[in-house]
């Protein structure tokens, strides 16, 4: 049996047809900004044989990025990727654990050497050494320097990892810091907190069909995601633009769906595609229920962004 046919029958077994998983493709399709002709060559490439390799490390964060890919509405896609990748190694996933564990991820990085995709989530603490962090008795600052030196590329899910995140808010009490400036590596920075799983999905579509990583702007964000502002897709515009805003939460401003400029809403700053692509199969987004953009896929938005935080 096929490759393709194999993907397509786990699929079957999780009661996905094969309309579900085409409605799939076009999504990815569309996210990447591809043209719809281009829907065949996602599914081709999501079900090819050849399937890169990645290694899953998780540093210091929440693990929402894991959940919410592994979460998502369409409850099969954490077996798409699963079938789409070969991950040699996940903590949260994976069946080993303790030395055994601590084995498999030397295995996979000494296998794959200079092959593997490196996912990272979660900052990496500095302080003294880096010891404030720690995975089978190594820092995850070792761990990271050893995993992105021999990484085919570098590509980081969630603020944490991209700029240091939560813990790097004031007054970063372990000097956290992102993946690429705790190693030197260059990395792609999958933002959000968490990040929309999509976005996961479509970066790694992006490598299969055209084998690079998508074009990105100076934050290391993929253009085909974070290129234009929350505030310029956002279905409150046009309130804001004739100054109708939310004064309060629960407001009759709030009822009408007006702007939520007032409350803190940080969309004029924060480059996302959660107003075009929404969360949870497209049921809905932060700015969709009520709640303003607190900017979650910026550098530093717990300190500089966040409408509901002073710091300490
Ligand atoms: Fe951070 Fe992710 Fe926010 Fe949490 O791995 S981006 S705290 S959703 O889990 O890193
Ligand atoms: Fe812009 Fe936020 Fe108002 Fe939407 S709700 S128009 S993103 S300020
Ligand atoms: Fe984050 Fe704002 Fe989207 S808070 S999820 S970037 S609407």
């Amino acid at each position: 049996m096929e490759h393709k046919d194999e993907v397509l029958e786990i699929m079957e077994s999780k009661g996905v047809n094969r309309r579900d998983f085409i409605k799939y493709c076009t999504l990815v399709t569309s996210v990447l900004g591809l043209a719809p002709t281009m829907i065949p060559r996602v599914a081709q490439a999501v079900t090819a044989k050849e399937r890169p390799t990645v290694i899953w490390l998780q540093f210091a964060e929440c693990t929402g990025c894991s959940e919410a890919l592994l979460r998502t509405t369409y409850p099969w896609v954490d077996d798409l990727v699963l079938e789409v990748l070969n991950i040699a190694y996940h903590e949260t996933i994976m069946a080993p654990s303790g030395e055994a564990a601590e084995k498999s991820l030397h295995d996979a990085m000494e296998k794959y050497k200079g092959k593997y995709i490196l996912l990272c989530e979660g900052g990496i603490p500095m302080k003294d050494g880096g010891i404030y962090g720690k995975v089978g008795g190594k820092t995850m600052l070792d761990i990271a320097k050893a995993a992105t030196k021999d990484a085919l590329a570098t590509v980081c899910i969630g603020t944490c990892a991209c700029y240091g995140g939560v813990q790097a808010a004031k007054p970063n009490p372990t000097q956290a810091v992102s993946v690429a400036k705790a190693t030197g590596a260059k990395t792609i920075n999958i933002a959000g907190c968490p990040p929309n799983a999509i976005n996961i999905v479509a970066t790694v579509v992006h490598y299969l069909l055209l084998g690079k990583l998508p074009a990105t702007d100076k934050e290391g964000r993929p253009l085909f995601a974070y290129g234009k502002l929350i505030h310029d897709d956002c279905p409150r515009r046009s309130h804001y633009e004739n100054k109708e805003y939310v004064k309060k939460f629960g407001d009759e401003g709030a009822k009408k769906g007006w702007c939520l400029a007032e409350v803190g809403c940080k969309g004029p700053n924060t480059h996302n595609n959660c107003a075009r692509v929404l969360f949870n199969d497209g049921t809905n987004w932060p700015v969709g229920a009520g709640h303003p953009c607190i900017g979650c896929s910026e550098p530093d938005f717990w300190d500089t962004q966040a409408p509901f935080y002073e710091a300490i």
